[in-house]
């Protein structure tokens, strides 16, 4: 069967923390730190936190602000990380319900119903825990049929279940498919850490991916088809699990949070990232130079200058650019759901034939690409 991308949906939270907002919470929760331990930094037995900065974030990373489910938490220099409240085993869990939302988006554009959808992969980074599945919740919660389960490939979650829905779909297991990516890495950054406390924002998004011949959508975008690869590194990395209590581990270790060595995993991911979508682009005999979009990652302003540099030679600038568009200044890095945002955004002005790739890389290391097009 001819497989479609015949729908998708976001979900945008609340709030938004701006630099110049998290900087200050930052800098007062140094500080505090250094008030607190003046005696050792003194002795020299400590070393004092350094403040952040707006200008550093903004050269380093392209990112202007993010959003997040909670923000008061966050920046509350005593506790650096959103504030939650636990919810009863009766209530729809904070994962699913932002799934829920991003999802009935999705199906609406669609044409679809929600009992139409048959499988659901809920794709993401982090599951908020690990059984039942977050899936079959959100099955349930939207009324779908068929069945669902949860995968985590990190940054490449999102890229990962298209090639799995691509294949339910082709295979005639599944006739309409929801992928869903619902990314609350608020929980998971480390905000006490100047070196990363900048990158990361929360958003779900949701596609519907069918058989051509049941899509009714006016917006289809064939697949022609997907190329994933992993490689093992421990550049980014994050060790909390469900083997720490064992293990007697401290779980407010500084490895029980997202931390990476941002300059290795740039230096490494970029030439890789660019040569496997050049690679996949030849399988269908095509070369970059024909493709219209590339929706990527958005991880780092300059990782994807260099990579559409080395794809098409183009100098991109700092707000993106027409062939590469950056969701990354307003979104902030979104793990899986970065290069879906990309797509979700900037899609409406391509015409019938256009070539599109959509691309992530991030942790594992993992990069997936898809090149669709336009019906
Ligand atoms: N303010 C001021 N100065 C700072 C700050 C700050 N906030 N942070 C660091 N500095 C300082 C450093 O200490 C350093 O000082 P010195 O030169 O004296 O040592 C100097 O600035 C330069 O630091 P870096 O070398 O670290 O700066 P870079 O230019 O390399 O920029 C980046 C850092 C932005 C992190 C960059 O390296 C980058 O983006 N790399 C790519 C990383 C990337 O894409 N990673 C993907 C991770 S996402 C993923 O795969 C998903 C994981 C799962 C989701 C997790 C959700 C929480």
């Amino acid at each position: 069967h001819s497989v479609v991308i015949s729908g998708t949906g976001l979900y945008q939270p609340p709030h938004i923390i701006s630099n110049a907002e998290l900087v200050a919470a930052f800098n007062a929760y140094a500080d505090l730190q250094n008030a607190q331990h003046a005696d050792e930094i003194a002795a020299g037995t400590r070393a004092p936190l350094t403040h952040s900065s707006v200008e550093f974030i903004e050269k380093a990373s392209g990112i202007k602000q993010r959003y997040v489910i909670e923000k008061d938490g966050v920046l509350d220099p005593t506790r650096m990380y959103p504030r939650f409240q636990e919810r009863s085993d009766d209530q729809l869990s904070l994962m699913a319900e932002i799934a829920v939302d991003a999802a009935r988006k999705a199906i609406a554009a669609a044409g679809k119903q929600p009992a139409d959808v048959d499988a659901i992969f809920c794709a993401s980074a982090n599951m908020q825990r690990p059984y039942p599945a977050m899936a079959v919740e959100i099955q349930q919660a939207l009324g779908a049929s068929g069945y669902g389960f949860d995968m985590n490939v990190a940054c490449s979650s999102a890229t990962f279940a298209i090639e799995q829905a691509y294949n339910a779909v082709r295979s005639g297991a599944s006739k309409c498919v929801l992928v869903v990516n619902p990314e609350i890495t608020s929980a998971h950054l480390e905000w006490k850490d100047r070196d990363c406390h900048f990158i990361f924002g929360d958003v779900c998004t949701a596609l519907i991916i069918e058989r051509a011949d049941t899509a009714t959508s006016a917006d289809q975008w064939e697949i022609l088809g997907t190329k994933l690869v992993t490689q093992f590194s421990n550049a980014i990395r994050n060790n909390f699990g469900f083997m720490n209590r064992a293990e007697d581990s401290d779980p407010n270790a500084r490895d029980k949070t997202f931390k990476q060595e941002g300059r290795k995993v740039f230096k490494e991911v970029v030439p890789m990232a660019a040569a496997h979508i050049e690679a996949h682009l030849g399988t269908l005999e095509t070369a970059p130079a024909t493709v219209r979009r590339f929706w990527l990652h958005q991880a780092n302003l300059g990782m994807n200058q260099l990579i559409i540099k080395k794809l098409i030679g183009e100098s991109m600038g700092a707000s993106g650019s027409d062939v590469a568009p950056l969701i990354l200044d307003t979104y902030a890095n979104t793990a899986s759901a970065g290069s879906i945002i990309a797509f979700h955004e900037h899609r409406a002005d391509l015409k019938t034939g256009d070539l599109g790739v959509i691309c992530s890389f991030g942790a594992g290391y993992s990069i997936g690409s898809v090149i669709v097009k336009k019906r």
